[in-house]
């Protein structure tokens, strides 16, 4: 079990201008990523070009700095089409996140195909964002909500997916990896699953894109959902990808300028994919230096950035059993989870954790992370959450363990 930090991450770390800093006194150890990563110097630098050389609106003047944005913006989605494997560079939508991709299907698809009686079938460690959007349409729709449910290692049950999957059911709706657990769920077996019964499958990828080589083809999925701002990218970039024939059948989401082909006074034609989703003046600087965190990704590469994340937090799970007093949920088996660890400490409230690390330059997440239907399966109300990416180190598992031995000091062994 390593120790100390490789030299090659201590590198990569390196690259990071926000961890090397000193918060309250100590250099910080950022263990907060699943909520947003720190960002690369390339992706900093990127974005600093672009509005002192290229800027411009995209799609629009025939000049050359509208030019060049607008190629440097098609180029990232290219690119980003291209990493997650679709199938073409027009199946990606440029959104703010996770969470507008997310709503673009529940209120395009979803307020167009629902009706009473079709179900959508959700799990119960969702985040947030994919439960919200489907109430909202259920309740305008009459459409049911049901739910895949967890066991007591916050993995899901699929012994009853053959029972919750019907031929009512038109969409399953399902997180890659949870954000408040840390589970990677078995994307692939539950579309096939989905197949049979001829519902779509979306999946939310916010917390897998920035960890793992994602193949949306390989997953057989129709609908996939994924942030910038968690992948080293700026925030307010992110897509969603889906099938060619489904944005084509798909109703615009939002109006205006970009996403018509003929406006007339009282209707309208619409561009061709992708740009029917995207109106308005977009997230150009945001696309654009996401391509470069996507290409920074793809150097450091995705196998050694998994082989570093799961020896980060084997090393984390160890010390913190060894500390004794700390339940940590999720899985036990690291192949069934990635790097979030989501913990309690006795009496200790996640607040109270969070607020004793952060004296010591330690950031984590408390809270319920946006998943309160993972609380109420454990009987809880909130967490403490420490989340690693490719920048951290056991050196910050060794300072985090630091801090929790001084929260038991506080307020007792737990
Ligand atoms: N889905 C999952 C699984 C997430 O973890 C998040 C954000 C979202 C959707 C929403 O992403 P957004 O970029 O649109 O906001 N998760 C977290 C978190 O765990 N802490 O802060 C944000």
């Amino acid at each position: 079990m390593p120790t100390s930090p490789r030299p090659e991450w201590t590198a990569v770390r390196a690259q990071f201008p926000a961890m090397t800093q000193d918060v309250s006194g100590h250099p910080l150890v950022y263990l907060d990523s699943a909520a947003t990563s720190q960002k690369p110097r390339v992706v900093l630098d990127a974005l600093a070009k672009y509005y002192e050389r290229d800027n411009a609106n995209v799609h629009r003047g025939i000049h050359e700095l509208s030019r060049r944005a607008t190629i440097a913006y098609e180029e990232a989605r290219a690119k980003l089409a291209s990493f997650i494997g679709a199938a073409d560079p027009s199946e990606l939508v440029w959104t703010r996140g996770t969470t507008e991709a997310i709503n673009l299907v529940a209120s395009s698809w979803g307020l167009d195909t629902l009706k009473e009686g079709d179900e959508v079938l959700l799990s119960s460690m969702e985040h947030h964002s994919n439960i919200v959007p489907w109430q909202l349409v259920a309740h305008r729709t009459g459409a049911r909500l049901r739910y895949i449910e967890m066991d007591d290692q916050g993995r899901l049950v699929l012994d009853d997916l053959s029972e919750l999957l019907t031929e009512r059911t038109r969409l399953v709706a399902v997180t890659h990896i949870s954000n408040a657990l840390g589970t990677v769920n078995p994307v692939r077996e539950i579309t096939e699953h989905a197949k049979k019964v001829g519902a779509l499958v979306l999946v939310d990828g916010a917390q897998a894109v920035p960890h793992r080589r994602v193949d949306v083809q390989e997953l057989g999925c129709d609908f996939y959902a994924f942030s910038g701002h968690k992948m080293c990218g700026p925030t307010g970039s992110g897509a969603l990808w889906a099938r060619r024939e489904l944005l084509e059948s798909m109703p615009p989401y939002h109006g205006g300028g970009e996403m018509i082909r003929i406006v007339g006074r009282d209707s309208s034609t619409w561009a061709e994919i992708p740009h029917k989703f995207e109106a308005g003046t977009p997230n150009i600087a945001g696309a654009i230096t996401l391509g470069v965190a996507a290409d920074f990704l793809d150097e450091v590469g995705f196998d050694a950035i998994a082989e570093h994340e799961r020896e980060v937090l084997a090393y984390a799970l160890q010390r913190l059993d060894d500390l004794g007093g700390v339940t940590v949920y999720g899985p036990t088996d690291l192949d069934e989870r990635s790097g979030v660890i989501s913990f309690t400490m006795g009496d200790a409230h996640p607040h109270d954790i969070s607020t004793i690390l952060d004296s010591r330059g330690v950031a984590i997440r408390a809270g319920h992370h946006c998943a309160q239907l993972v609380m109420k399966h454990f009987g809880i109300s909130a967490t403490a959450r420490a989340s690693f990416y490719l920048y951290n180190s056991t050196d910050d598992v060794d300072r985090l363990v630091e801090g929790l031995a001084s929260v038991q000091e506080i307020f007792g062994p737990g």
